[in-house]
């Protein structure tokens, strides 16, 4: 049996060697990556986040979680795929200006790539100009775009204005999502789709791309 509760206290202490040991002794024993990512790092990583919010922990220590968290999802990554789409769609995808976050955004990453599109990241604090110039530039027909504070939220409008301002709306389906994002705010600033986590994500984003693009 999966004992996930030891996965999310390795995370939480950010014991790289013995995280690393403990997923890696999770799939010899036939647990599958999904079950893994799901339930012991991201579910550890949320109580990072009640952690931080009753000053248990503090940034250092965030990040510390942060840096093996990336380590642990490294070793997950070639088992995580998805079923591959024929004909490639093109996705940008970024954490918007002002938002340093980039977990959850390069697990959605990962999670479109494995469902056979070409991913663009751009990384994290990512300006509403830049967004429209990669998606002219990659000729991109899906754009995401994630926010993990509510104080940059309102950076996914000004994206949103922005890539229409620019006359590429009609030509990009726009997927939101982060922590404090809800699909009650998605429909506010009328992007096409929301999605609470990565694989839901990467659903979305074949949804879309077969739907309109062929
Ligand atoms: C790790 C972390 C950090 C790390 C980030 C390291 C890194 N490389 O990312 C560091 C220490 C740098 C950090 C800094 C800060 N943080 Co911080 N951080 C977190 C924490 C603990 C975890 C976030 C995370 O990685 N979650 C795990 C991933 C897997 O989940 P996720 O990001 O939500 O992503 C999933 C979904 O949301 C979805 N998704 C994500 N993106 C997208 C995009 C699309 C298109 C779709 C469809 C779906 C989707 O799929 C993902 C996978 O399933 C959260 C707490 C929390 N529970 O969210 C606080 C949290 C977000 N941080 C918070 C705060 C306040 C800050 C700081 C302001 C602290 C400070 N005083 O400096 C700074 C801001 C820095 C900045 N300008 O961005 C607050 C935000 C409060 C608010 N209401 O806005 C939180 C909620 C903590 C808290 N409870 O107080 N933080």
């Amino acid at each position: 049996m999966f004992d996930s509760k030891i996965v999310m206290d390795a995370l939480i202490a950010g014991d790289e060697s013995r995280l690393t040991g403990l997923v890696q002794n999770a799939l010899d024993q036939g647990v599958a990556a999904n079950e893994i990512l799901n339930q012991g790092l991201v579910a550890g990583m949320d109580i990072v986040g009640e952690k931080m919010e009753t000053r248990e922990m503090f940034i250092p220590e965030v990040l510390r979680s942060a840096k093996v968290m990336g380590i642990a999802v490294k070793i997950l990554k070639p088992l995580l795929v998805g079923d591959d789409l024929s004909g490639k769609g093109k996705v940008v995808i970024g954490t918007v200006k002002g938002d340093l976050h980039d977990i959850g955004k390069k697990l959605v990453s990962m999670m479109i790539e494995s469902a056979g599109f070409e991913v663009y990241d751009l990384g994290v604090d990512v300006s509403p100009e830049k967004f429209a110039d990669a998606i002219k530039d990659k000729n991109a027909q899906i754009l995401c775009l994630s926010a993990l504070l509510t104080t940059t939220m309102p950076m996914m409008k000004e994206t949103i204005d922005v890539v229409a301002e620019s006359g590429l709306r009609d030509r990009v389906k726009i997927l939101v999502g982060g922590a404090p994002v809800t699909q009650n705010f998605a429909d506010q600033i009328a992007a096409d789709g929301y999605a609470t986590d990565a694989g839901s994500a990467a659903k979305l984003a074949k949804k879309y791309y077969s739907k309109s693009f062929n």
